[in-house]
């Protein structure tokens, strides 16, 4: 065992903890999933930040079994675009069940993807099932799904806060992205993320949030 002492910042009082969840929550309740995007280039050290800001979530025993492959490159992304709506089409064409479609026709999904050559960046997180050493031995990581959903999770809040947008897609199946990308076997494809400013005419679907009744039991 090895522990540094926790630098703690000051405790917030009561008002302040009101404050600040309340605040946070209205940004973050303000997120939307957006698939019009502007053209405008994002920085690539904004990118690095807010990728490194996912790269703080928690792990199992600290693994950090993820990727994250930035894509700014035209010809990658056209290429991505190709083969996403492949499988797209595919997927809405007679791999998705009615009742899935059914449930998707609110939100005017379809197997189309032009966001991804319209956005500056496509982020790919992939999550690590193993560490490959260099004897040939499979060092295991532990709670992948878990760890790289968090980091997803920690993403998407980043991306918020800094006030860009994204979508969480997942064309499926994506082992496209391992050979596009060229990553190794070790790596599985986890979320697809285009990044960066809405368009100026982009509208959401008309769609609502449960209420805290039916997301909230108490037991106090
Ligand atoms: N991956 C497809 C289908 C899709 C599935 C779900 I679940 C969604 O919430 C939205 C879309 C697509 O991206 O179109």
């Amino acid at each position: 065992m090895n522990h540094i002492l926790y630098e703690s910042a000051r405790e917030p009082t009561e008002n302040e903890l009101i404050e600040r969840s309340c605040s946070f929550y209205k940004s973050m309740n303000s997120r939307r999933s957006l698939r019009f995007f502007s053209e405008r280039d994002v920085p690539k050290a904004v990118i690095e930040t807010l990728l490194m800001t996912a790269s703080t979530a928690p792990s199992g025993a600290n693994k950090q079994p993820w990727t994250f492959c930035a894509i700014r490159s035209a010809t990658l992304k056209a290429q991505i675009r190709v083969a996403a709506e492949e499988e797209e089409y595919r997927n809405y064409h007679g791999r998705m069940s009615d009742e899935w479609l059914q449930d998707l026709a609110t939100i005017g999904t379809d197997w189309q993807k032009p966001f991804l050559e319209i956005a500056p960046w496509l982020i790919v997180v992939f999550r690590r099932s193993y560490e490959a050493e260099t004897n040939g031995h499979k060092r295991q990581n532990y709670y992948v799904q878990e760890s790289v959903g968090l980091a997803c999770g920690f993403l998407l809040t980043a991306i918020q806060q800094a006030g860009l947008v994204t979508l969480t897609h997942t064309p499926s199946p994506m082992d496209f992205l391992t050979k596009i990308l060229g990553r190794p076997s070790n790596e599985k494809p986890f979320l697809l993320l285009p990044v960066g400013y809405p368009a100026p005419d982009a509208t959401v679907p008309n769609i609502s949030r449960k209420s805290k009744e039916e997301v909230i039991v108490w037991f106090d």
